[in-house]
Protein backbone atom coordinates (compact mmCIF):
# COMPACT_ATOMS: atom_id res chain seq x y z
CA UNK A 1 0.00 0.00 0.00
CA UNK A 2 1.77 3.09 -0.90
CA UNK A 3 0.03 6.00 -0.91
CA UNK A 4 1.57 9.37 -2.83
CA UNK A 5 1.46 10.72 0.95
CA UNK A 6 3.67 8.06 2.55
CA UNK A 7 6.27 8.78 -0.36
CA UNK A 8 6.14 12.21 0.27
CA UNK A 9 6.51 12.09 3.83
CA UNK A 10 9.27 9.58 3.60
CA UNK A 11 11.07 11.43 0.99
CA UNK A 12 11.04 14.69 3.84
CA UNK A 13 12.36 12.68 6.38
CA UNK A 14 14.69 11.27 3.87
CA UNK A 15 15.86 15.08 3.27
CA UNK A 16 16.53 15.37 7.05
CA UNK A 17 18.79 12.19 7.52
CA UNK A 18 20.48 13.08 4.29
CA UNK A 19 21.67 16.51 6.22
CA UNK A 20 22.67 14.42 9.17
CA UNK A 21 25.52 12.87 7.02
CA UNK A 22 24.92 9.02 8.46
CA UNK A 23 22.45 8.07 6.01
CA UNK A 24 23.52 10.25 3.29
CA UNK A 25 24.22 7.87 0.61
CA UNK A 26 20.76 5.59 0.66
CA UNK A 27 17.75 7.50 -0.11
CA UNK A 28 15.21 6.31 2.02
CA UNK A 29 11.46 5.72 1.51
CA UNK A 30 9.19 4.05 4.25
CA UNK A 31 6.77 3.08 1.30
CA UNK A 32 10.12 1.04 -0.48
CA UNK A 33 10.65 -0.75 2.41
CA UNK A 34 7.45 -2.02 2.73
CA UNK A 35 8.11 -3.34 -1.49
CA UNK A 36 10.73 -4.62 -0.09
CA UNK A 37 9.93 -6.87 2.81
CA UNK A 38 7.21 -7.55 0.77
CA UNK A 39 9.37 -9.19 -2.09
CA UNK A 40 11.64 -11.13 1.06
CA UNK A 41 8.69 -12.61 1.69
CA UNK A 42 8.90 -10.83 5.63
CA UNK A 43 6.56 -7.81 5.09
CA UNK A 44 3.23 -9.87 6.42
CA UNK A 45 1.25 -7.21 7.79
CA UNK A 46 -0.74 -4.38 6.88
CA UNK A 47 1.55 -0.71 7.36
CA UNK A 48 0.15 1.44 10.26
CA UNK A 49 -0.98 5.11 9.30
CA UNK A 50 -0.18 7.56 11.17
CA UNK A 51 -3.07 10.31 10.56
CA UNK A 52 -1.18 13.66 10.22
CA UNK A 53 2.10 12.07 10.78
CA UNK A 54 4.67 9.52 8.98
CA UNK A 55 6.66 6.21 9.36
CA UNK A 56 10.42 6.25 9.81
CA UNK A 57 11.82 5.09 6.62
CA UNK A 58 14.98 2.16 7.48
CA UNK A 59 18.09 0.77 5.42
CA UNK A 60 19.80 -2.77 6.17
CA UNK A 61 23.59 -1.85 8.06
CA UNK A 62 25.04 -5.52 8.70
CA UNK A 63 21.71 -7.17 8.54
CA UNK A 64 20.34 -4.91 11.15
CA UNK A 65 17.05 -2.55 10.28
CA UNK A 66 18.68 0.29 10.51
CA UNK A 67 16.32 3.74 11.49
CA UNK A 68 17.68 7.19 12.10
CA UNK A 69 16.24 9.16 14.53
CA UNK A 70 17.02 12.83 14.86
CA UNK A 71 15.63 14.67 18.17
CA UNK A 72 15.40 18.68 17.35
CA UNK A 73 12.57 21.57 17.84
CA UNK A 74 10.04 21.57 15.43
CA UNK A 75 7.57 23.73 14.47
CA UNK A 76 3.95 21.65 15.13
CA UNK A 77 0.52 23.35 13.33
CA UNK A 78 -1.82 22.11 15.50
CA UNK A 79 -4.60 23.62 12.95
CA UNK A 80 -4.45 26.24 10.21
CA UNK A 81 -4.03 29.12 12.25
CA UNK A 82 -2.19 27.82 14.87
CA UNK A 83 1.48 27.63 14.99
CA UNK A 84 3.13 25.93 18.32
CA UNK A 85 7.03 25.69 18.89
CA UNK A 86 7.82 21.84 20.20
CA UNK A 87 10.09 19.70 19.84
CA UNK A 88 9.60 16.18 18.57
CA UNK A 89 11.69 13.80 15.96
CA UNK A 90 12.39 14.39 12.37
CA UNK A 91 10.71 17.62 11.94
CA UNK A 92 7.56 15.86 13.72
CA UNK A 93 5.57 15.63 16.81
CA UNK A 94 5.05 12.89 17.42
CA UNK A 95 8.19 11.69 15.70
CA UNK A 96 7.61 9.19 13.15
CA UNK A 97 6.19 6.02 13.96
CA UNK A 98 8.39 3.52 13.71
CA UNK A 99 7.51 -0.74 12.67
CA UNK A 100 9.51 -3.66 12.87
CA UNK A 101 8.48 -7.38 12.72
CA UNK A 102 9.04 -9.65 15.90
CA UNK A 103 12.98 -11.19 15.08
CA UNK A 104 14.06 -8.16 13.47
CA UNK A 105 17.82 -6.95 14.93
CA UNK A 106 16.92 -3.58 15.10
CA UNK A 107 19.31 -0.49 15.25
CA UNK A 108 18.55 3.14 15.99
CA UNK A 109 21.17 6.15 15.38
CA UNK A 110 19.75 8.87 17.88
CA UNK A 111 21.45 12.22 17.25
CA UNK A 112 20.67 15.35 19.50
CA UNK A 113 20.03 18.41 17.68
CA UNK A 114 18.61 19.84 20.68
CA UNK A 115 19.92 22.73 22.98
CA UNK A 116 19.78 20.00 25.69
CA UNK A 117 21.04 16.47 26.54
CA UNK A 118 18.42 13.38 26.02
CA UNK A 119 18.34 10.05 25.63
CA UNK A 120 15.59 7.82 24.31
CA UNK A 121 13.80 4.66 26.46
CA UNK A 122 12.17 2.25 24.50
CA UNK A 123 8.56 1.73 26.56
CA UNK A 124 7.37 -1.86 26.89
CA UNK A 125 10.57 -2.93 24.94
CA UNK A 126 12.07 -6.34 26.13
CA UNK A 127 15.70 -5.60 25.38
CA UNK A 128 19.51 -5.89 27.53
CA UNK A 129 19.50 -3.10 30.38
CA UNK A 130 22.29 -1.07 29.19
CA UNK A 131 19.70 -0.23 26.11
CA UNK A 132 16.66 0.92 28.22
CA UNK A 133 17.84 4.57 27.47
CA UNK A 134 17.37 6.00 31.15
CA UNK A 135 19.97 8.33 31.45
CA UNK A 136 22.44 8.42 34.29
CA UNK A 137 21.13 4.49 34.99
CA UNK A 138 21.30 2.90 32.06
CA UNK A 139 23.92 4.60 29.80
CA UNK A 140 25.19 8.42 29.75
CA UNK A 141 23.15 11.37 28.33
CA UNK A 142 23.14 12.41 24.73
CA UNK A 143 24.95 15.22 24.71
CA UNK A 144 23.78 18.30 22.08
CA UNK A 145 25.76 17.17 18.72
CA UNK A 146 26.18 13.57 19.89
CA UNK A 147 24.88 10.66 18.26
CA UNK A 148 24.14 7.52 20.51
CA UNK A 149 23.70 3.84 18.83
CA UNK A 150 20.99 1.59 20.23
CA UNK A 151 20.25 -2.08 19.23
CA UNK A 152 18.39 -4.91 20.06
CA UNK A 153 16.57 -8.00 18.85
CA UNK A 154 12.67 -7.61 18.54
CA UNK A 155 11.41 -10.64 21.09
CA UNK A 156 7.96 -9.84 20.94
CA UNK A 157 4.54 -7.46 19.16
CA UNK A 158 2.73 -5.20 20.02
CA UNK A 159 2.29 -1.50 20.11
CA UNK A 160 4.92 0.53 22.25
CA UNK A 161 6.31 3.89 22.05
CA UNK A 162 9.52 5.95 22.55
CA UNK A 163 10.67 9.05 24.51
CA UNK A 164 12.87 10.31 26.43
CA UNK A 165 14.28 9.35 29.63
CA UNK A 166 16.39 12.90 30.40
CA UNK A 167 14.37 16.24 31.60
CA UNK A 168 10.86 14.06 31.04
CA UNK A 169 9.16 17.07 32.07
CA UNK A 170 10.34 18.96 29.49
CA UNK A 171 10.95 17.21 26.72
CA UNK A 172 7.59 15.35 27.22
CA UNK A 173 5.67 18.53 27.44
CA UNK A 174 7.03 20.06 24.34
CA UNK A 175 6.09 16.69 22.25
CA UNK A 176 8.78 14.17 22.16
CA UNK A 177 7.31 11.02 22.17
CA UNK A 178 6.64 7.98 18.96
CA UNK A 179 4.51 5.25 18.45
CA UNK A 180 6.98 1.95 18.25
CA UNK A 181 4.96 -1.12 16.38
CA UNK A 182 6.68 -4.65 16.46
CA UNK A 183 4.70 -6.81 13.94
CA UNK A 184 4.11 -10.31 15.03
CA UNK A 185 6.29 -12.85 13.16
CA UNK A 186 3.01 -15.24 12.23
CA UNK A 187 0.21 -12.96 12.52
CA UNK A 188 -2.96 -14.84 13.73
CA UNK A 189 -5.24 -12.72 11.61
CA UNK A 190 -4.75 -9.42 9.44
CA UNK A 191 -6.84 -6.24 9.42
CA UNK A 192 -7.56 -4.14 6.80
CA UNK A 193 -6.87 -0.54 7.97
CA UNK A 194 -4.20 -0.09 11.10
CA UNK A 195 -4.08 3.49 12.38
CA UNK A 196 -1.71 5.07 15.35
CA UNK A 197 -2.94 7.65 17.56
CA UNK A 198 -0.88 9.50 20.46
CA UNK A 199 -2.51 11.56 22.70
CA UNK A 200 -0.94 14.08 24.35
CA UNK A 201 -2.35 17.53 26.58
CA UNK A 202 -0.52 20.38 26.88
CA UNK A 203 -0.94 24.34 28.28
CA UNK A 204 -0.41 26.80 25.20
CA UNK A 205 -0.98 30.71 26.96
CA UNK A 206 -3.73 32.39 24.19
CA UNK A 207 -1.71 34.03 21.91
CA UNK A 208 1.49 32.41 22.77
CA UNK A 209 3.07 29.89 20.84
CA UNK A 210 5.51 27.73 23.65
CA UNK A 211 4.25 25.13 25.91
CA UNK A 212 4.41 25.46 29.52
CA UNK A 213 6.45 22.50 30.99
CA UNK A 214 5.24 23.60 34.36
CA UNK A 215 1.56 23.07 34.11
CA UNK A 216 0.79 20.13 35.89
CA UNK A 217 -2.84 19.94 35.96
CA UNK A 218 -4.77 22.73 33.98
CA UNK A 219 -4.27 22.11 30.79
CA UNK A 220 -5.65 23.62 27.42
CA UNK A 221 -5.03 22.03 24.10
CA UNK A 222 -5.29 18.74 23.64
CA UNK A 223 -4.41 16.35 21.00
CA UNK A 224 -4.15 13.37 18.32
CA UNK A 225 -0.88 13.51 17.21
CA UNK A 226 -0.59 16.52 17.62
CA UNK A 227 -3.24 18.22 16.23
CA UNK A 228 -6.46 19.29 17.27
CA UNK A 229 -10.06 18.97 15.54
CA UNK A 230 -10.81 20.48 12.77
CA UNK A 231 -7.18 19.98 12.33
CA UNK A 232 -7.10 16.36 12.75
CA UNK A 233 -7.35 14.21 9.44
CA UNK A 234 -10.36 11.76 8.95
CA UNK A 235 -9.93 8.07 9.47
CA UNK A 236 -10.60 6.52 6.26
CA UNK A 237 -12.32 2.89 5.74
CA UNK A 238 -14.18 0.89 3.12
CA UNK A 239 -17.44 -0.55 4.12
CA UNK A 240 -16.52 -4.42 5.53
CA UNK A 241 -12.71 -3.34 6.68
CA UNK A 242 -11.67 -4.86 9.67
CA UNK A 243 -9.88 -1.57 11.59
CA UNK A 244 -7.49 -1.50 14.18
CA UNK A 245 -7.08 1.70 15.95
CA UNK A 246 -3.91 1.89 18.69
CA UNK A 247 -3.77 4.61 20.75
CA UNK A 248 -0.58 5.66 23.30
CA UNK A 249 -1.04 7.76 25.93
CA UNK A 250 2.19 9.65 27.63
CA UNK A 251 0.25 12.80 29.29
CA UNK A 252 -1.00 13.17 32.74
CA UNK A 253 -4.57 12.62 32.19
CA UNK A 254 -6.38 9.21 31.02
CA UNK A 255 -8.46 9.70 28.13
CA UNK A 256 -11.59 8.00 27.27
CA UNK A 257 -11.29 7.14 23.83
CA UNK A 258 -15.05 7.08 22.37
CA UNK A 259 -15.85 5.74 18.66
CA UNK A 260 -19.60 5.98 17.69
CA UNK A 261 -21.78 3.86 15.63
CA UNK A 262 -19.69 0.68 16.39
CA UNK A 263 -18.47 -1.75 19.24
CA UNK A 264 -15.23 -2.56 19.58
CA UNK A 265 -12.91 -5.42 21.37
CA UNK A 266 -10.09 -4.03 23.43
CA UNK A 267 -7.29 -6.34 22.58
CA UNK A 268 -3.77 -5.42 23.44
CA UNK A 269 -2.17 -3.41 25.73
CA UNK A 270 1.97 -2.29 25.31
CA UNK A 271 2.26 -5.40 26.97
CA UNK A 272 1.27 -7.33 24.20
CA UNK A 273 -2.48 -9.31 22.67
CA UNK A 274 -4.90 -10.40 25.00
CA UNK A 275 -5.83 -13.57 24.24
CA UNK A 276 -9.47 -13.96 22.18
CA UNK A 277 -11.26 -15.48 25.27
CA UNK A 278 -10.59 -12.11 26.82
CA UNK A 279 -11.50 -9.36 24.62
CA UNK A 280 -13.67 -6.81 25.99
CA UNK A 281 -16.68 -5.35 24.29
CA UNK A 282 -16.41 -1.65 24.50
CA UNK A 283 -17.79 1.82 23.01
CA UNK A 284 -14.89 3.97 24.94
CA UNK A 285 -11.56 2.43 25.42
CA UNK A 286 -9.93 4.64 28.68
CA UNK A 287 -5.94 4.83 27.94
CA UNK A 288 -4.41 5.62 30.82
CA UNK A 289 -1.06 7.50 31.30
CA UNK A 290 2.28 5.46 30.06
CA UNK A 291 0.09 3.00 28.26
CA UNK A 292 -1.02 1.70 25.05
CA UNK A 293 -4.54 0.05 23.91
CA UNK A 294 -5.39 -1.34 20.64
CA UNK A 295 -9.29 -1.37 19.81
CA UNK A 296 -10.15 -3.63 16.81
CA UNK A 297 -13.85 -3.84 15.00
CA UNK A 298 -15.35 -4.04 11.54
CA UNK A 299 -16.43 -0.74 10.13
CA UNK A 300 -20.22 -2.39 9.40
CA UNK A 301 -21.56 1.17 9.53
CA UNK A 302 -21.41 3.40 6.87
CA UNK A 303 -21.49 6.92 7.87
CA UNK A 304 -19.19 10.09 9.07
CA UNK A 305 -18.69 9.10 12.81
CA UNK A 306 -16.84 10.82 15.34
CA UNK A 307 -14.17 9.30 17.22
CA UNK A 308 -12.68 11.27 20.18
CA UNK A 309 -11.99 12.10 24.15
CA UNK A 310 -14.87 11.56 26.04
CA UNK A 311 -13.83 14.25 28.92
CA UNK A 312 -16.03 17.36 27.65
CA UNK A 313 -13.07 20.02 28.25
CA UNK A 314 -10.72 17.52 26.04
CA UNK A 315 -12.65 17.54 22.78
CA UNK A 316 -12.42 21.69 23.16
CA UNK A 317 -9.49 24.16 22.12
CA UNK A 318 -7.75 26.93 24.35
CA UNK A 319 -10.31 29.63 26.18
CA UNK A 320 -10.46 32.13 28.65
CA UNK A 321 -10.62 30.36 32.07
CA UNK A 322 -12.22 31.95 34.92
CA UNK A 323 -15.13 33.00 33.24
CA UNK A 324 -18.31 33.44 35.73
CA UNK A 325 -21.00 30.95 34.58
CA UNK A 326 -24.18 33.08 33.11
CA UNK A 327 -26.23 30.70 31.89
CA UNK A 328 -29.64 31.30 32.66
CA UNK A 329 -29.03 35.03 33.66
CA UNK A 330 -30.31 38.24 32.00
CA UNK A 331 -27.55 39.66 30.86
CA UNK A 332 -29.00 42.71 29.01
CA UNK A 333 -27.38 45.77 29.10
CA UNK A 334 -25.01 44.74 31.09
CA UNK A 335 -21.73 43.85 29.21
CA UNK A 336 -22.05 47.26 27.48
CA UNK A 337 -21.33 48.71 31.46
CA UNK A 338 -19.08 46.52 32.56
CA UNK A 339 -17.25 46.73 29.08
CA UNK A 340 -17.16 50.88 29.90
CA UNK A 341 -14.95 49.67 32.73
CA UNK A 342 -13.18 46.68 31.96
CA UNK A 343 -12.18 47.49 27.92
CA UNK A 344 -12.54 43.65 26.17
CA UNK A 345 -15.12 42.42 29.15
CA UNK A 346 -16.80 39.22 27.40
CA UNK A 347 -19.40 37.54 29.52
CA UNK A 348 -20.41 33.98 29.05
CA UNK A 349 -23.87 33.74 26.87
CA UNK A 350 -26.92 33.72 29.25
CA UNK A 351 -27.67 30.27 26.89
CA UNK A 352 -24.27 28.55 27.21
CA UNK A 353 -21.55 28.72 24.83
CA UNK A 354 -22.44 26.96 22.00
CA UNK A 355 -23.23 30.24 20.24
CA UNK A 356 -20.49 32.26 20.99
CA UNK A 357 -17.56 30.60 19.72
CA UNK A 358 -16.25 33.64 17.62
CA UNK A 359 -15.38 36.17 20.36
CA UNK A 360 -12.31 37.47 18.93
CA UNK A 361 -9.16 35.81 20.04
CA UNK A 362 -5.35 36.87 20.76
CA UNK A 363 -3.45 35.84 17.41
CA UNK A 364 -2.34 32.44 17.04
CA UNK A 365 -4.76 30.87 18.94
CA UNK A 366 -8.06 28.67 17.91
CA UNK A 367 -11.94 28.98 18.67
CA UNK A 368 -12.62 26.81 21.26
CA UNK A 369 -14.49 24.77 18.81
CA UNK A 370 -13.59 25.37 15.21
CA UNK A 371 -15.20 22.73 12.58
CA UNK A 372 -17.86 22.96 10.01
CA UNK A 373 -19.46 20.19 8.99
CA UNK A 374 -22.46 19.54 6.54
CA UNK A 375 -25.46 20.64 8.75
CA UNK A 376 -23.42 23.53 9.98
CA UNK A 377 -21.02 24.47 12.98
CA UNK A 378 -19.14 21.17 14.86
CA UNK A 379 -18.54 22.21 18.07
CA UNK A 380 -15.38 20.64 18.81
CA UNK A 381 -12.27 20.78 18.83
CA UNK A 382 -8.95 19.19 20.32
CA UNK A 383 -9.25 15.28 20.78
CA UNK A 384 -11.81 14.88 17.64
CA UNK A 385 -11.79 13.38 14.85
CA UNK A 386 -14.05 11.61 12.03
CA UNK A 387 -14.04 8.44 10.77
CA UNK A 388 -15.28 7.73 7.42
CA UNK A 389 -16.60 4.84 6.35
CA UNK A 390 -18.33 4.18 3.00
CA UNK A 391 -19.20 1.75 0.63
CA UNK A 392 -17.27 1.53 -2.79
CA UNK A 393 -14.78 4.03 -1.46
CA UNK A 394 -12.04 5.04 -4.17
CA UNK A 395 -9.07 5.25 -2.65
CA UNK A 396 -7.76 5.45 1.18
CA UNK A 397 -5.73 9.19 0.32
CA UNK A 398 -9.06 11.14 -0.94
CA UNK A 399 -11.26 12.66 1.56
CA UNK A 400 -14.58 11.33 0.27
CA UNK A 401 -16.51 14.74 1.50
CA UNK A 402 -19.60 14.32 3.78
CA UNK A 403 -22.02 11.15 4.36
CA UNK A 404 -24.76 11.52 2.19
CA UNK A 405 -27.76 9.97 3.80
CA UNK A 406 -30.08 7.42 2.18
CA UNK A 407 -33.91 9.11 2.15
CA UNK A 408 -35.28 9.47 5.76
CA UNK A 409 -32.64 8.58 7.64
CA UNK A 410 -31.66 12.31 9.44
CA UNK A 411 -33.01 12.94 12.46
CA UNK A 412 -35.22 16.53 11.93
CA UNK A 413 -37.25 19.32 13.20
CA UNK A 414 -41.48 17.54 13.50
CA UNK A 415 -44.77 20.04 14.07
CA UNK A 416 -45.53 19.96 17.79
CA UNK A 417 -48.92 17.92 17.51
CA UNK A 418 -46.29 15.33 16.26
CA UNK A 419 -44.26 15.40 19.00
CA UNK A 420 -46.29 14.95 21.94
CA UNK A 421 -46.70 10.94 22.86
CA UNK A 422 -50.05 10.53 25.04
CA UNK A 423 -48.47 8.76 28.04
CA UNK A 424 -44.94 8.66 29.60
CA UNK A 425 -44.82 5.39 30.94
CA UNK A 426 -42.26 4.73 34.18
CA UNK A 427 -41.36 1.83 35.41
CA UNK A 428 -41.91 2.27 39.28
CA UNK A 429 -42.12 -1.36 41.11
CA UNK A 430 -41.07 -4.39 39.53
CA UNK A 431 -42.80 -7.52 41.13
CA UNK A 432 -40.57 -10.57 42.37
CA UNK A 433 -37.02 -9.24 41.24
CA UNK A 434 -35.60 -9.72 44.40
CA UNK A 435 -35.04 -6.62 46.61
CA UNK A 436 -38.18 -4.86 45.73
CA UNK A 437 -41.28 -4.85 47.82
CA UNK A 438 -44.54 -4.57 45.89
CA UNK A 439 -46.39 -1.03 47.07
CA UNK A 440 -49.61 -3.11 47.95
CA UNK A 441 -49.05 -5.52 45.43
CA UNK A 442 -51.38 -3.63 42.83
CA UNK A 443 -49.79 -2.17 39.36
CA UNK A 444 -46.85 -3.55 37.81
CA UNK A 445 -46.43 0.34 36.66
CA UNK A 446 -47.12 3.58 36.92
CA UNK A 447 -48.88 5.38 34.44
CA UNK A 448 -48.28 9.14 34.31
CA UNK A 449 -50.15 11.58 32.02
CA UNK A 450 -48.02 13.72 30.26
CA UNK A 451 -49.83 16.81 30.53
CA UNK A 452 -48.90 15.89 34.70
CA UNK A 453 -45.02 16.64 33.44
CA UNK A 454 -46.33 20.02 32.17
CA UNK A 455 -45.55 21.29 35.93
CA UNK A 456 -41.61 20.40 35.19
CA UNK A 457 -41.52 22.11 32.39
CA UNK A 458 -43.04 25.22 34.05
CA UNK A 459 -46.43 24.40 31.99
CA UNK A 460 -48.96 25.14 34.94
CU1 LIG B 1 -9.05 13.24 27.17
Amino acid sequence: MISRRNVLASGAAMLTAGAAGLLRRTPLYAAANRVQEAAEGRGNYTPVITPNGSTLPWRWEDGYKTFHLIAEPVVREFAPGFQVNCWGYNGQTPGPTIEAVEGDKVRFYVENRLPEPTSVHWHGVLLPNGMDGVSGLNQRRIEPGETFKYEFQVRQHGTHMYHPHFDEMVQQSMGMMGILIFHPRRPARRVDRDFAIFLNEWFIKPGTSIPDPTMMLDFNVFTFNSRVFPGTEPLLARLGDRMRIRIANLSMDSHPIHVHGHTFRWTATDGGPLPQTAWIPETSINVPPGTTRDIEFVADNPGDWALHCHKVHHTMNQMGHNLPIMTGVDQSGVAEKIEELVPGYMPMGNTGMGDMMDMGRPRNSLLMGDGEGPFGEIFMGGMFTILKIREGLRSYDEDPGWYKHPAGTVATAVGERQAVAPTIVLPLRRPGFPGWAPLGGETAYDVVRAESCGKFRGGR
